[in-house]
């Protein structure tokens, strides 16, 4: 069976959760003791020399790296392309979101939970933190105002990576509300069958 190596509140390692649970891929959660440091000896170091979460295993096959997770299951498991389009614009409208959610919304609301997570680990104060938060959410509400999903007329892997630190940011302390864009995007992307929250429960 697939196994998928992180810790439970680690965000990259939900991204990948929340798209097994949409295509509804079974696998096992082989739960990585962050605080421990677990992840940054062996054997999850042969996994991800990195040493950061998540990774995966299939078979024989392993990958790291919550993005290039989400393109393997998406290219093995959804042979429609609807979550990952094989077609050249499509994909790159998909790529694009994805490295927009592995730099600006990882430098931003990632870091707004993880701080909270690990404040001996993210220094960086509270003030430029919402100012990161404010930028990137700005961008997307603009961006979200004649659209319903981020690169595609359809979720695709570039919304599932972008839900998961965003939706992750009221709780955190920062509030969404004032992006009303956004929040409907948060809704409707809650909204979607198999969509599910942090913890691994459905959406009430
Ligand atoms: N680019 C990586 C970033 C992974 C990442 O930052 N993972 C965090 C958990 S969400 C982690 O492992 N943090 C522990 C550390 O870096 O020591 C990805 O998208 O998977």
């Amino acid at each position: 069976m697939l196994r998928v190596h992180s810790t439970m509140p680690s965000i990259n390692g939900y991204k990948v959760r929340i798209l097994l649970s949409m295509l509804d891929v079974p696998y096992e959660l082989v739960d990585i003791d962050m605080y421990g440091g677990e992840h940054k000896r062996e054997p999850f170091l042969s996994l991800n020399p990195f040493g950061q979460m998540p990774a995966m295993e299939d078979g024989d096959y392993t990958i790291a790296d919550s993005h290039a997770c989400l393109v393997y299951l998406a290219r093995k498991h959804d042979p429609s392309n609807t979550w990952l389009p094989a077609d050249a614009e499509g994909e790159a409208r998909v790529a694009e979101w994805l490295s927009k959610s592995a730099n600006e919304v990882h430098q931003g609301p990632w870091m707004k939970r993880a701080k909270i997570r690990r404040p001996d680990a993210i220094k960086l104060p509270d003030e430029e933190i919402d100012a990161r938060c404010d930028h990137v959410l700005g961008i997307m509400d603009g961006h979200l105002a004649d659209r319903e999903w981020l690169a595609l007329d359809r979720p695709t892997i570039a919304d599932v990576s972008c839900f998961s630190p965003i939706s992750m940011l009221k709780i955190s302390g920062y509030d969404t509300d004032k992006w009303a864009n956004v929040t409907a995007w948060l809704d409707r992307f809650r909204a979607l069958p198999g969509a599910i929250d942090a913890d691994g429960n459905p959406f009430a």
